[in-house]
């Protein structure tokens, strides 16, 4: 099943291959177009002023300070929103969210109130003049009490509500794996955690609003992943007619998750615009981006798995306590309020598997957005590839040996997890031998024995992870009632060139390369003489977006379809052209030719030229050559790879140093190696972060601790080791290319190679677990036997 490709260090002509990215030329000229570069004529300046408090009363907000300093327009304040029904908006969740706060702000950082006016200064300094009386009251900070009895109430807003609960769920069977557990030989149980982070993307989020009062139409410049998904809940929400509605998504500087949701900034941006009748724009700062947009993570959770003496997995078993701050704003399909924590069975044989989940409000920012992973798969493979070294661990086994021992065989695809998931395909054996190939795996392990006998200390980390990504299908996938699937457009001009419109919208991926290398493979027209349009929904066709990697399984699959489409029908009039049955033609990458005859072709330029042209067309053809599709995948498709991380601790510092790294990744046929590479880079390079340095903590105040880059670490080069990199092939069976998502694999699968690298670095401690992120301070208190979770 499982075929290695030929690596192609050239330019590729046509389709699949190497190639640069048509967008850099514009990036590194400093050409990009981003939404802070959008200038209007008249523009007004939008600043938000945000709740210094965790939790607390508002007693009165006073504005006519603001309100009378020269150059403001308009100071709007929650009271105003509800007046126009405005002042809550929904969740991607089913929740709903305070535009402005009315009756009590709920974490620090909240939106209060806003201001309009001719410049950012203005904006800012109005903002020191608004005077709020707060009336504290005790914030909820840790998870953990959120239920206690005499816990304060945060979400007095829902009717009814007594406590702190958010939800429960359950998945896989109870009973089976409690019968498992007890009849098992070994069971190891650990708690892990995994903190909140958050994605951090270079550029911070914003929107520049323009509403026309003459024909009523809005036109929104936004920093969003999903511009038609946003769209139709502008117009939802709002009350706006849809067509009346155009959502542009500029050039965007990473995404990563944290622009997936709809923020209160780009609401308050249009109902400024509405007020004023003027365009307004309105960009955060670091620390707002930070404080208040979408955190990732903060799951608590209690691992449990069951073996035999031998090493043969039998069941996994978890409880998570989910802390999703003070508003529900997870974005997952809606059937899935844990996202994709279903798959923590990971890429094992087990006979059982339970999960039950308690979610609740705490005086934290609202998220529970995926940080580059498909809706919690980061959570549910560390989870599963943690506990399963602490059984290697308990087991006095070689971690890559048990493994082996139970990873899912290639003739037990597709197969159906113990939660129901179905994988698509995998050839697990071959990706983890590869990345012990690389990696050296008995060298480093004779290396290790050596320095642990001079006290050193090294320490390997394995993982071997599967990911599910490419949401829908649409039935069983939806965001607030809008079906996961994606439109696909393409038209081939007279001379040949053509231009393919997507539904999904690039952060950085490299969109604008890797579709036209789609179309080209497909229709023989080079990558160059297609120009790929995305991020406009005047332009594009609808669809629910880019996230949790889906852009390829979904979009991609789109893309190849189309261009079949239109292959089809330039088949019919190449017939007409040649003279001879459309059964009597053969395509050769680029042209029809005669079977039999090479010598008589028509090349895909020709044919459309024909299309366009005077000439006659075969009967019932019509002219012009061009085909739109909806696409709706039958299932997700499941990349899978095995990572390698070897680190080196300072026993005198404490301060892990990740040495080498190596990735080998399976995302199935492979459309562009180098941008897959760059994928795999930058999610690395995310793993580092996580495992090593970054983490959103609060005070007992609930103040966010991490609300700068001088609090909030993020990995530069200095961090990161030379990534060595590999790969695997095994096809999805139902994807027209046999493409798998590759975008998230990396951030998913990175963290637990590298915890488990620095956990067995410090055996020698006797040490089985520690928690991310492994700071020098924790890993020193870990050292000492004083671990505490974070
Ligand atoms: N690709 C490929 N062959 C494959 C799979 C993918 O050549 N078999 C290419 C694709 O054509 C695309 C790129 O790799 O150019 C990523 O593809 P895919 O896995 O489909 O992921 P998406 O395009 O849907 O991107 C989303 C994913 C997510 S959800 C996060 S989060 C993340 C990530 O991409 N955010 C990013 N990578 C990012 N990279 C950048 N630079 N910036 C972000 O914000
Ligand atoms: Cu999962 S973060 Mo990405 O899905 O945008």
């Amino acid at each position: 099943m499982t075929t290695l490709q030929r690596e192609d260090n050239d330019q590729h002509p046509v389709g699949h291959g190497r190639m640069l990215r048509k967008e850099d030329p514009r990036f590194v000229r400093g050409r990009g177009r981003y939404c802070d570069d959008v200038q209007l004529p008249g523009m007004l300046h939008l600043a938000i002023l945000r709740s210094p408090v965790a939790h607390a009363r508002i007693v009165s907000i006073d504005t006519s300070a603001a309100e009378a300093l020269p150059r403001v327009k308009a100071v709007i304040t929650g009271e105003g929103l509800a007046a126009q029904g405005l002042a809550w908006m929904p969740t991607l969740s089913n929740d709903v969210q305070a535009v402005l706060a009315t009756d009590k702000v709920r974490f620090q950082g909240q939106e209060v109130a806003f201001v309009v006016a001719e410049d950012r200064y203005a904006a800012r300094d109005a903002l020191e003049l608004i005077d709020v009386e707060y009336d504290l009251l005790e914030p909820v900070v840790d998870a953990r009490t959120a239920l206690a009895p005499d816990a304060p109430v945060i979400r007095t807003d829902l009717e009814g509500k007594t406590d702190n609960h958010c939800f429960d769920w359950e998945t896989g069977d109870e009973e089976a794996t409690a019968e498992v557990f007890e009849r098992a030989d070994v069971v190891v149980t650990e708690d892990i955690v995994y903190p909140r982070v958050h994605p951090a993307p270079m550029e911070t989020c914003g929107a520049v609003a323009d509403y026309d009062r003459v024909d009523g139409k809005l036109t929104l410049w936004s920093t969003t992943q999903a511009p038609h998904a946003h769209r139709t809940l502008y117009a939802l929400v709002a009350g706006l007619p849809e067509h009346k509605i155009r959502v542009i998504s500029p050039d965007i500087g990473g995404g990563f998750g944290n622009k997936v949701p709809i923020y209160p900034g780009y609401v308050c941006a249009i109902v400024a615009s509405i007020v004023t009748g003027k365009p307004v724009k309105w960009m955060e700062d670091r620390s707002e981006n930070l404080i208040s947009t979408g955190f990732a993570r903060d799951y608590i959770m209690r691992g449990e798995i069951a073996a035999t003496r031998e090493g043969k997995i039998l069941a996994i078993r978890t409880h998570v306590l989910a802390d999703h701050g003070a508003f529900n704003g997870t974005a997952a399909p809606v059937k899935y309020p844990a996202g994709f924590f279903g798959v923590f069975t990971g890429s094992y044989d087990l006979e059982a598997a339970y999960c039950s989940m308690t979610a609740v409000y705490t005086n934290k920012a609202p998220g529970g957005v995926a940080y580059a992973c498909s809706f919690r798969i980061t959570e549910a493979v560390y989870l599963v590839e943690r506990i399963v070294d602490c059984l290697a661990h308990d087991l006095d086994m070689d971690p890559v040996e048990l493994r082996l021992k139970n990873l899912l065989k290639p003739e037990q695809f597709p197969y159906t997890t113990r939660t129901g998931w179905v994988y698509d395909s995998g050839n697990y054996e071959p990706t983890l031998r590869e990345a012990l190939r690389i990696a050296d795996y008995q060298a480093l392990r004779e290396e290790q024995a050596r320095k642990r006998e001079r006290g050193e200390l090294m320490g390997i980390g394995v993982c071997f992870f599967t990911e599910a990504v490419g949401a829908g299908p649409r039935k069983d996938m939806d965001i607030l009632g809008l079906g996961m699937a994606d439109g696909c457009e393409l038209r081939v001009h007279p001379t040949g060139k053509a231009v393919v419109r997507l539904s999904v919208q690039s952060q950085g991926q490299g969109h604008e390369t890797t579709f036209a290398q789609i179309v080209a493979e497909e229709i023989g027209i080079p990558p160059a003489d297609i120009d790929v349009v995305h991020g406009d929904t005047d332009n594009t066709p609808f669809g629910l977006g880019t996230y949790g990697s889906r852009s390829t399984p979904v979009s991609g699959a789109a893309a190849a379809l189309v261009a079949r489409k239109v292959r089809d029908k330039a088949r019919i009039i190449a017939s007409g052209m040649l003279e001879v049955s459309v059964a009597d033609l053969d395509w050769v990458k680029g042209s029809f030719q005669v079977k039999g005859d090479p010598g008589k072709a028509v090349t895909i330029q020709d044919i459309a030229l024909r299309a366009h042209g005077a000439g006659d067309l075969p009967d019932g053809i019509e002219g012009g050559l061009e085909a739109q599709i909806c696409y709706n995948p039958s299932n997700l498709t499941y990349p899978h790879g095995a990572y390698i991380c070897v680190v080196d601790i300072d026993p005198g510092t404490a301060a892990v140093k990740v040495r080498r790294f190596v990735a080998v990744d399976d995302c199935g046929t492979r459309i562009n190696p180098m941008i897959i590479e760059g994928q795999v880079h930058g999610g690395l390079t995310d793993g580092v972060g996580m495992a090593l340095m970054e983490m959103i903590s609060f005070d007992e105040d609930g103040n966010c601790l991490g609300g700068s880059l001088m609090d909030y670490l993020i990995p530069t080069a200095l961090e990161v080791p030379d990534w060595e990199t590999g790969f695997t092939v095994t096809p999805s069976p139902h994807h027209p290319i046999g493409a798998k998502g590759v975008g998230e694999s990396a951030t998913v699968g990175s963290p637990p190679a590298i915890v488990n690298a620095v956990v067995d670095a410090l055996k020698p401690f006797g040490v089985r677990h520690a928690d991310m992120p492994l700071t020098p301070s924790r890993v020193w208190e870990t050292m000492r036997g004083n671990h505490t979770p974070p």
